[in-house]
């Protein structure tokens, strides 16, 4: 066991994930491989755009048709004032103005969302080994919440699945491996550099959309990373992983409950984003030749929040 920090007064006894980032940034550290984004590189990654086309990597936020965990729920937009209620009647010139707002509650995990450091704990722990009872119900994460990780740009490389093995989607269960990563990109002739973001088409999306259009049932059962793609993840430095399934990882899960969220937002600090729309992405790079490109990424900084709603824009 290694003695390794003292948080809100209690000094903990735990021993750092033999593959993990823990203290790597230091033992206050919030933003895990975050930190592989440098200046440079994004000044590098900047280089990427070479059409200038923008791709919003964002599902609509809407009340229905869209993946979602019910215990979650869906997003609501509730008018809180429309123009015909004469609202401005008592100020001066007020009477022939009108405004129409509302208010949005979305529910941080369901649709396309960002997942904070503080999202998962194992054995009473979360990244960077802060303690999981840092976590309150009132007032949220103490530690790794998602305005801890702030806005970033990078270098991005889509690596597109179904395009490889000749596919319309990767069929429910499916466990991506390091080797399906890397065969992938070679056939692609992309290389994924440190600090890169790592987005992974399986096409879930485009499965889900058209098993919904008919009327049937959506199956629990997705593709997503096995434990193995972790491996490439961490041998190539990525700062953060996207795809566009619910959990990243395969479901069910590989080897045990949540394995693949452990292994990269617990042990080594690696940012989740969840539920990209990268249909159109895709479609774009394949034209343009190119499967790289610039990536910005803004989780809205909601102090202690697990996740965030996010509209990540790609530009090739
Ligand atoms: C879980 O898988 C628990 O949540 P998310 O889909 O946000 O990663």
């Amino acid at each position: 066991m290694t003695e390794t920090r003292s948080t809100e007064g209690a000094t903990s006894s735990v021993a750092p994930p033999p593959a993990g980032n823990w203290g790597r940034w230091g033992a206050e550290d919030e933003r895990g491989a975050l930190n592989l984004i440098e200046p440079e590189g994004v000044r590098t990654a900047a280089h990427e755009v070479r059409t200038g086309r923008t791709y919003s990597l964002a599902l609509p936020i809407a009340r229905g048709n869209q993946p979602a965990f019910d215990f979650r729920g869906s997003p609501q937009r509730l008018t809180l004032v429309s123009q015909t209620d004469a609202m401005y009647d008592g100020f001066e010139g007020g009477g022939d103005v009108g405004s129409n707002e509302d208010v949005l509650i979305i529910p941080s995990h369901n649709l396309t969302h960002m997942d904070a450091l503080c999202h998962v704990q194992a054995k009473g722990r979360f990244y960077n080994g802060f303690p999981a009872d840092t976590f309150r119900s009132h007032t949220g994460a103490g530690r790794c919440g998602i305005d801890k990780l702030g806005a970033f740009a990078t270098r991005a490389v889509l690596l597109d699945l179904p395009r490889h093995f000749d596919t319309p989607h990767l069929e429910g269960g499916y466990r991506i491996t390091a080797a399906d990563l890397a065969g992938c990109a070679e056939r692609q002739g992309v290389e994924v550099r440190s600090g890169d973001a790592l987005l992974v088409r399986t096409g879930y999306l485009d499965e889900y959309r058209a098993i919904e259009a008919s009327g049937r049932e959506p199956s629990f059962a997705q593709p997503g990373l096995s434990l193995d793609a972790v491996d490439y993840v961490r041998a190539r430095e990525i700062s953060v992983v996207g795809a566009d399934n619910s959990a990243i990882e395969c479901i069910p899960f590989d080897d045990r409950f949540l394995s693949v969220h452990i292994a990269l937002l617990v042990e080594s600090g690696v940012p989740l984003l969840e539920h990209l729309w990268l249909t159109d992405l895709a479609e774009g790079m394949a034209q343009a030749g190119t499967y790289s490109c610039l990536l910005c990424v803004s989780p809205l900084p909601v102090t202690g929040a697990t996740g965030s709603p996010i509209n990540p824009v790609a530009i090739v």
